[in-house]
């Protein structure tokens, strides 16, 4: 595990230095999701693939960018999900972005996660990684330093609604609305990397991106985005469900499959819970 902290450190440390420097124009070409690909999601993917492929416990890797997994050697053991640069629609408007990596172990299944990882890249680059307990490091003066662990608390103060608020469910709505009447502040950037991180180190809250009446799986990718995050927010005590199972119980069928998904504490997730039994 110790060479893939690794990579992943050294391609952060090239991201970050790729979000600096690069032209940020559109390319001409689509990702698996349908979405135009900017040349740096391209560059970002290009950066983790080299990283990775000199690593000898590395299996197989799979990108949000690339359609198919990618093989690298058949008798190591981990297989590695990965989204370059989640939310770079925000890149032109200069709000937070971010890396996320899911680590199995023998295949890309949730019950094979053995680790999980992401890198927000903000006024500062943090890096937040997940194997028996969530550690939170900074990048400072070219390394990354451990700042301290993570933990949630039993009940938040933030609340992040994703998806757009016209195809909620009605039923959806509701809940999201009773939360703010309880007194949970709007926390929304778009970005899943900074707002859920925001969600964890302010101690609590929810972020949710249901399914909607145009995308009833919801949006955000199981293997790049939901299984990692899920895996995280477990770890540092609190849930992580899809309305009703727990996400990591989840199959995933294809590499580019969809799920909704609810991350929080206890008390949010277990409300979101019985919202959805009711519906
Ligand atoms: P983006 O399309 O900018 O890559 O991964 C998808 C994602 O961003 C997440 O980072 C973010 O949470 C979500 O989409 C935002 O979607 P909505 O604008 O539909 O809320």
């Amino acid at each position: 595990m110790r060479d893939i902290f690794d990579a992943i450190q050294r391609s952060a440390k090239r991201i970050k230095e790729a979000i600096d420097v690069k032209d940020i124009g559109y390319s001409q070409s689509e990702n698996s999701s349908g979405e135009t690909q900017l040349q740096l999601d391209i560059k970002c993917d290009m950066i983790i693939e080299e990283e990775f492929s000199s690593v000898l416990s590395v299996n197989t890797i799979a990108s949000e960018e690339k359609e198919d997994a990618m093989k690298f050697r058949d008798d190591a053991p981990y297989y590695i999900a990965y989204d370059p640069l989640d939310g770079s629609s925000l890149i032109d408007v200069n709000l937070s972005v971010g890396s996320i990596f899911g680590i199995y172990k023998g295949g890309f299944d949730a019950k094979n996660m053995v680790a999980s990882c992401y890198v927000v890249y903000g006024p500062r680059v943090e890096m937040v990684f997940a194997e028996n307990k969530v550690k939170l490091y900074l990048l400072q003066a070219g390394d990354f330093e451990f700042v301290k662990e993570i933990h949630l608390g039993e009940k938040g103060k933030l609340n992040a609604p994703g998806g757009t608020q016209q195809n909620w469910q009605p039923y959806h709505k509701e809940m999201v609305d009773s939360f703010f009447k309880e007194g949970y502040r709007l926390r929304y950037s778009g970005g899943m990397v900074p707002d859920l991180h925001q969600i964890l180190l302010k101690g609590g809250g929810l972020f949710s991106y249901p399914g909607t009446s145009d995308k009833p799986d919801g949006k955000l990718r199981k293997l790049f985005e939901v299984f990692p995050f899920a895996f995280i927010y477990q770890k540092a005590g609190g849930d992580a469900i899809d309305g009703a199972n727990d996400l990591l119980t989840l199959k995933c069928a294809h590499v580019h499959d969809t799920s909704p998904c609810f991350f929080g504490s206890k008390y949010e997730i277990s409300r979101v819970k019985d919202v959805y039994a009711g519906k």
